[in-house]
């Protein structure tokens, strides 16, 4: 058995030796290099683009402007970085220079950058088509909110937002695109290449089949890349139309100015509990602050309905409101919507303990789900699990009252230490996937996925998981992804699903491989075969999956050698509890995160290896939330955190030790692999973990203190 061995991944060697192929490695006879014309301003009319003098620069080949490409629709551009022209010029240094010849006359127009103002009277319209800021608007409800408020006995009402921050994967995004005369082949760092070659084909009106996309190794995105961008679309043309490959690789500034940011929610609420913490009914509005255009991201919405949690709260109103800002567009990032979700609701825990009077652990005891599979308020179902036990073994696993004892002798010593938790439930998985199995001549066997892996190891979990259904060795599987010419269609690795619904596809293309190797093994022994460790045997005869594969080639039996099958994947939630511990220097203001602690119940693990990878990054990546990371902008709509010298990923300096475990008893999902996605869990929960524990911190020294807004930076500590 593989499944559930901590396996190294087999793509590691490509990518620590330089030999992973990323897209900006890929290079073509006779290649030219796109670059973009974009806007200074964040919200301006285009009145006139005069790419004359461009054109005539040494080593530029074609210039389009808005006319040819579409670019600045409505003659206005909407946000800092949008595009008004592109060059493509025979060599990448000069074309950097030519930019700058560009003539574009804008006329500034005021920008709106504040949700708030976007919603008063008279502000300046971002999208004058559509009369209003709001880009979209839904209310969700459930159960009596009126009847509830009035019988509560604890009102909380309050505001809190998540900051706005700037995916930064190490890979900016960047596309090749070359046409052979026949096919057009397009390479890009995305996480959707069967989406990217819809809207190719669609834009140059080509069938499907003369549109081929490849996903090369990519370095990370976490979600930012699972949207069909303009520039994939732009550069594909400008190759169709020139008959020679053209490269685009974003500069890290584009990429922070072109690739869509996340989370930007805020939250209004009003909370009714009764005395002794019961939660009776939640209500009031999550805006999302859209950015120029809304994508359909439907952030605020997935806040919304999973604003509940894990608790059992049966009466809510929750209106949620994608508000137009002149910025870059917002869009998933690592749990899209989850996390805010959950950093809202566990803030909320937080207060609702402190007003009351009770320990943080017993609010939330109080308040947990009971029973599942359970549909909350409004309407999402949580699979299985055991809330309560699994709480209660997480908190003794992660030795969390020893952790606050300690910090409290620790502070006697002199020192800050807070010790924060949070629980969460989030949803994961969602769609079909493809996957495609066949058996070689050599008796090995080739998976193809149309998932689309790009640092979580997919491909190893997939060979686990097909080898294991097989009874064959890992080193007999190998696995291929990323090439839309290899499997008809699919989504792509995204919302924690590639285990779960990919993983699923593949045991099911397993399966009925297996059967037809049977169907032939059967004409081969001429008896009904049991299958067993890579052996046929029946009355006393035997066939080795090589033999049979061998026979069906050579036409002495016959069965399908290559199989497809597509897997529907509903969604499945897991659950955990995270701990996370913090010391506060009030001098200087700084928080170190000293430890973190995660306890999650994602079902069966495929591989712990991989799984606790995703919950370390994942963590990493909310403590970024929680203390350092913001994309800020200034009055005028300039991205003022515009590379890495102003915005701050958390580093492996900024790490804390992590310890991370997996419940004892998980509780499957429904699906063929059993699992639940990890790959945004860590995520998730630990900005609430981070901001709870500084929080704890600071009460020593600060009684009453309360944290309503991230990044807590030094400055929110000394004030
Ligand atoms: N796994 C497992 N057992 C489980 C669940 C998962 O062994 N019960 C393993 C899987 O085999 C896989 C990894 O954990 O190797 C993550 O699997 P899964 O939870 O199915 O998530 P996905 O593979 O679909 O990854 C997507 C998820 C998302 S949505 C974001 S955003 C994110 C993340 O993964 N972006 C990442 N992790 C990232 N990691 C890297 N390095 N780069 C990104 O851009
Ligand atoms: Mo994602």
């Amino acid at each position: 058995k593989y499944v559930g061995r901590p396996i190294p991944r087999f793509e590691d060697d490509a990518i620590l030796s330089g030999r992973a192929q990323y897209v900006d490695d890929i290079e073509l006879p006779g290649m030219l290099y796109a670059g973009f014309v974009r806007s200074p301003y964040a919200h301006a009319k285009v009145l006139r683009v005069d790419l004359t003098d461009v054109a005539r620069q040494r080593g530029v080949v074609a210039v389009f402007g808005p006319r040819e490409m579409g670019f600045a629709p409505g003659g206005k551009v909407r946000y800092q970085g949008e595009a008004v022209a592109m060059v493509v010029a025979s060599d990448r240094y000069l074309l950097y220079d030519t930019l700058e010849k560009a003539v574009v006359e804008y006329e500034p127009l005021p920008a709106v950058l504040d949700v708030f103002e976007a919603l008063k009277p008279g502000a300046p319209l971002v999208d004058e088509g559509l009369g209003t800021n709001v880009a979209h608007e839904t209310v969700y409800e459930g159960g009596d909110v009126e009847k509830a408020m009035k019988e509560a006995e604890v009102m909380l009402e309050g505001r809190f937002t998540i900051q706005r921050i700037i995916p930064a994967a190490m890979e900016p995004r960047g596309v090749v695109a070359s046409y052979d005369g026949d096919v057009l082949t397009v390479w890009s760092s995305t996480q959707v290449p069967f989406d990217i070659r819809k809207e190719v084909a669609k834009a140059l009106d080509l069938p499907l089949t003369k549109v081929r996309v490849i996903q090369p190794f990519v370095g990370s995105a976490f979600g930012s890349k699972l949207l069909v961008y303009p520039e994939e679309i732009w550069v594909s043309k400008a190759a169709y139309l020139l008959k020679r490959p053209v490269k685009w690789i974003a500069t890290r500034s584009e990429d922070f100015k072109a690739t869509t940011h996340g989370r930007a929610l805020t939250l209004e609420y009003k909370v009714g509990a009764t005395r002794d913490g019961r939660v009776l009914a939640i209500e009031g509005v999550v805006y999302a602050d859209a950015g120029a255009y809304y994508w359909g991201e439907g952030l605020a919405d997935t806040a919304a309905r999973m604003l509940p949690g894990p608790y059992d709260i049966r009466h809510g109103r929750i209106k949620a409101v994608s508000v137009l800002t002149n910025k870059t567009p917002l869009s998933a990032y690592r749990g899209a919507g989850r996390p805010e979700a959950t950093l809202f609701i566990e803030r909320i825990m937080d207060r609702l303990a402190d007003e009351l009077g009770l320990d943080r652990v017993e609010v939330r005891r109080r308040n947990l789900i009971r029973q599942l599979p359970y549909t909350n308020v409004f309407g999402m179902t949580y699979d299985t699990g055991d809330y309560l036990e699994t709480f209660e073994r997480g908190l003794e696993r992660l030795g969390y009252r020893q952790l606050r004892s300690w910090a409290e002798e620790e502070f006697k010593k002199g020192r800050l230490i807070g010790v924060g938790l949070s629980v969460y439930v989030e949803i994961t998985t969602f769609g079909y996937e493809t996957a495609i199995l066949r058996a070689e001549r050599d008796g090995t066997f080739t998976l193809y996925t149309a998932l689309t892996p790009h640092g979580q190891g997919v491909a190893t979990a997939l060979a686990q998981v097909v080898a294991d259904e097989l009874e064959v060795s890992i080193e007999s599987v190998k696995v291929v992804w990323g090439d839309t010419a290899l499997v008809p269609d699919g989504i792509g690795t995204m919302g924690s699903r590639s285990i779960t619904a990919g993983g699923s596809a593949a045991i099911l293309a397993a399966r009925r491989l297996k059967d037809e190797l049977a169907k032939a093994t059967e004409k081969l022994l001429g008896c009904k075969p049991e299958y067993s460790s890579g052996e046929f045997k029946c009355g006393g005869k035997s066939a080795s999956v090589r033999d049979v594969v061998k026979a069906v080639y050579r036409r002495e039996a016959e069965a399908q050698l290559t199989v497809e099958a597509i897997y529907h994947a509903d969604a499945t939630y897991p659950f955990g509890v995270h701990v996370a511990v913090v010391e506060v220097d009030p001098e200087t203001g700084f928080v170190k995160p000293l430890l973190y602690k995660s306890y999650d119940d994602v079902g069966f693990v495929v591989n712990p290896l991989l799984a606790a990878g995703q919950a370390m990054g994942g963590a990493l990546q909310g403590i970024g939330q929680a203390l350092y990371e913001e994309a800020i902008y200034d009055e005028a709509g300039n991205l003022v955190t515009a590379n890495l010298a102003f915005y701050y990923v958390p580093t492996a300096a900024e790490s804390p030790k992590y310890e991370v475990y997996f419940a004892e008893r998980p509780h499957p999902s429904r699906h063929l692999t059993g699992t639940k996605g990890i790959g945004e869990a860590a995520t998730i929960a630990s900005t609430p973990a981070v901001v709870s524990a500084v929080e704890d911190a600071l009460r020593r020294i600060k009684p009453g203190v309360r944290i309503e807004k991230t990044p807590v930076t030094p400055e929110d500590v000394w004030h």
